[in-house]
């Protein structure tokens, strides 16, 4: 830890703002006021009946009247700036989930702005520097919102193009089971369909925005895991009957070559790998038939951590890092928030007293993350991308492997190493939402960083 005045937690419900005259405050950390290329989005919330699908209507909230909101398209360089105004009856933010933004444009009520009440509006502003497939959702009570609605994806095209994709479609898994109604694809929980012809090129990019994870693989053809978490593998290998594992808050874009005739068929499966009916994706020609659902499906789990291969990465298990630290993942029956819970804790402590991890500029972090808890957690740490190390104590022996969020199962432990290269207060949670709002969250602290905003039910910020 640092000095006195380096930071005070700002998740105590009093007032955060640090006396030390030589704080620099979350305010201060902002993206430059103009570049070359401007992108900008306005951002509305609103409630919206919205049909998903099987006679089944939703009162989703919403940005821009649509679940998932609108897909917000850049190029890697623009300058992104995005107006939220709000609508609805409560506060809402929009955090955008493995974007390396500065800290201001992070998203997170109490800490890194107020919530923006009814009626306000708040802009976001920060550079598009890394390509890929990355989300956005509301980072106000994050575990209600997200659930009713306020989410969509963003894409950053990179700069250079170096695949050819000739059809390049969204996959956003959503759960409306807290408002009554089942697992979509897109906007429907029954069948949805992407229009591809024989022989062209398919990237999907998948997103699970649920509170579990899920499995997802491909029937009808050979694909390659080309992205995880919006960042490249290398030389990636065609898989078939392989299911892949996806938690809350990951990306794993999928790429595959139309075959001849008939269609490829999207199956999706619970965490244990059972197929769930619905829903699910055909991709191919309008009016081909789909290839029937296989009667059982394969059991092997994609592992990332042998897949693709090596290539030379600037984090490696043989650097030297500066701090080394565990997050012990477990859960426990206990109070919170005045109530008795199953509670998620982390180092045997939940939120708000769970000590930060305090690193200073230019530091390489190691963070060893075990779960003891008997349940999946995909862990999400903001602000940073980080690399992975190892998996149940074997390095990687395939692709470097970047992500914000991994997910991490029961009994095993993974080590991750990320550069402290973007000051601010950070948070470190898991992206299981209803967990976070049970504990399961920390933060990330530069030192004498200060935030004037702060937590809690009196200022109506609640960021879980
Ligand atoms: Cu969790």
């Amino acid at each position: 830890m640092g000095s006195a005045c380096t930071m005070t937690m700002p998740m105590d419900h009093t007032d955060t703002s640090t006396s030390c005259g030589q704080s620099t405050p979350v305010t201060s950390l902002q993206a430059p006021q103009t570049a070359p290329s401007v992108k900008q989005f306005t951002l509305t919330t609103r409630v919206v009946k919205l049909n998903i699908g099987a006679g089944k209507t939703v009162d989703a909230w919403t940005y821009n009247g649509t679940a998932p909101g609108p897909t917000l398209r850049v190029r890697q360089g623009d300058l992104v700036v995005v107006k939220l105004v709000n609508t609805l009856p409560e506060g809402v933010t929009i955090h955008w989930h493995g974007v390396r933004v500065p800290n201001v444009a992070d998203g997170v009520a109490g800490i890194t702005q107020n919530a923006v009440k009814p009626g306000q509006s708040y802009t976001y502003r920060f550079l598009a520097t890394d390509p890929g497939t990355y989300w956005y959702h509301s980072h106000e009570q994050s575990d209600e919102q997200v659930a009713r609605g306020l989410f969509g994806m963003l894409i950053v095209d990179p700069a250079q193009p170096t695949e050819r994709d000739d059809v390049d479609a969204q996959i956003i898994l959503h759960d409306w089971e807290s408002l009554g109604g089942g697992i979509t694809i897109n906007t429907t929980q029954q069948v949805s369909r992407v229009s591809a012809q024989a022989g062209e090129w398919v990237r999907l990019r998948l997103l699970n925005t649920r509170n579990h994870p899920l499995g997802i693989t491909l029937v009808g053809v050979p694909f390659t895991v080309s992205a995880l978490d919006g960042h490249d593998l290398n030389k990636p290998q065609p898989l078939q009957k392989i299911l892949l594992p996806i938690g809350g808050g990951q990306r794993f874009d999928v790429r595959f070559q139309m075959p001849k005739d008939g269609m490829v068929r999207l199956v999706v499966t619970d965490e244990q790998g059972e197929v769930l009916q619905a829903p699910a994706a055909l991709i191919g020609p309008d009016g081909a038939s789909s290839p029937a659902l296989p009667a059982s499906l394969p059991l092997n789990w994609f592992d990332f951590s042998r897949y693709g291969e090596p290539r030379v990465d600037e984090i490696t298990p043989q650097s030297h890092f500066d701090q080394q630290t565990q997050m012990v993942l477990g859960r426990q029956l206990g109070f919170f928030n005045g109530q008795f819970f199953m509670t998620y804790t982390i180092n045997g402590q939940t939120m708000p007293h769970i000590p930060p991890i305090t690193v200073s500029p230019g530091q390489l972090i190691k963070i060893r993350i075990v779960d003891e808890s008997g349940d999946p957690h995909p862990i999400h740490i903001h602000g940073h991308t980080f690399t992975v190390l190892s998996r149940n104590g074997h390095p990687l022996t395939g692709s470097p492997v970047h992500l914000d969020t991994i997910l991490v199962q029961p009994h095993e432990s993974y080590e991750v190493a990320f550069r402290a290269d973007n000051p601010g207060l950070w948070m470190d949670h898991c992206h299981n939402l209803n967990h976070a709002a049970h504990g399961m969250s920390m933060m990330i602290a530069y030192p004498n960083i200060s935030t004037p905003f702060s937590m809690g039910s009196d200022s109506g910020n609640i960021p879980e």
